[in-house]
């Protein structure tokens, strides 16, 4: 996969991009991720990329020729022509749906938005996909940016150490996951549940898998309602929360 990342600010994304799984990723040849510099495409001596909005109003608005001039030089650089996604807090909200929408794409293009905003020919006319990461406010688009190539960057093959873990992890079936214990299975006299101990393979997915409902269904029955369960989970996981 190939990532593009145009940005005011590449130097942000040096520390989180240069540890951790997006690094190895890179190392191994999975995905190569290349920071773009918007003020290179700024105007005049001063390398202007933004102005007051028409209309009046506070803040400043990227402008449309900096970020077409820069994608447009940046699209032939790769084979591929990319999806071309701005960061915005008026974006989709990014789930792992649309993360693993994400991945499947050879190539990404991602605009930081910035300032109070982009000039609206941008959305219109140069971008295919618009992402937020939450209902708050950042600063810019860059720490979203970092979120969603982190994001993306572990669904792709061999990514992780062990390709088994994508599928237990919270969210991968839209549930929360189970509760992890490691040793010592007695810490301080709080004990790891009897089950996890028990080498009883079944029974251990049977109680991972309500724990998972349970916990889902107390902290994000908004998640719960999406999600596939057995009429048999449904009757117990109401009779457990019968007692909460
Ligand atoms: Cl993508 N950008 C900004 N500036 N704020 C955000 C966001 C993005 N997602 C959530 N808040």
């Amino acid at each position: 996969m190939h990532i593009d990342i145009i940005t005011l600010f590449p130097e942000m994304f040096r520390g989180p991009f240069d540890a951790s799984i997006v690094a190895r990723a890179v190392e191994q040849g999975l995905v190569q991720i290349e920071l773009h510099n918007l003020r290179d495409w700024g105007e005049g001596r001063h390398k202007v990329v933004d102005d007051s909005p028409h209309g009046g109003g506070a803040g400043m608005v990227l402008k449309p020729e900096p970020l077409f001039a820069a994608v447009e030089a940046v699209r032939p650089l790769a084979a591929e022509p990319g999806r071309v996604v701005l960061l915005t807090p008026q974006g989709r909200l990014l789930t792992q749906a649309i993360v693993n929408e994400l991945a499947q794409f050879p190539r990404l293009v991602l605009l930081c938005g910035h300032y109070e905003g982009v000039d609206e020919r941008v959305r219109e006319h140069l971008v295919d996909d618009e992402i937020s990461i939450g209902d708050y406010v950042l600063s810019g688009g860059e720490p979203a940016a970092m979120v969603l190539v982190d994001a993306v960057v572990r669904r792709l093959p061999g990514a992780l150490g062990s390709e088994a873990s994508l599928a237990e992890e919270s969210h991968a079936q839209g549930l929360l996951e189970y509760p992890q214990y490691t040793r010592p299975a007695d810490y301080r006299g709080w004990r790891v549940p009897d089950i996890l101990l028990s080498g009883h393979h079944e029974e251990v997915r049977r109680w991972r898998r309500r724990q998972s409902l349970l916990r889902t269904a107390r902290r994000r029955p908004d998640l719960l309602a999406k999600a596939c369960l057995t009429d048999e989970e449904r009757r117990w996981l109401e009779e457990e929360l019968a007692s909460d």
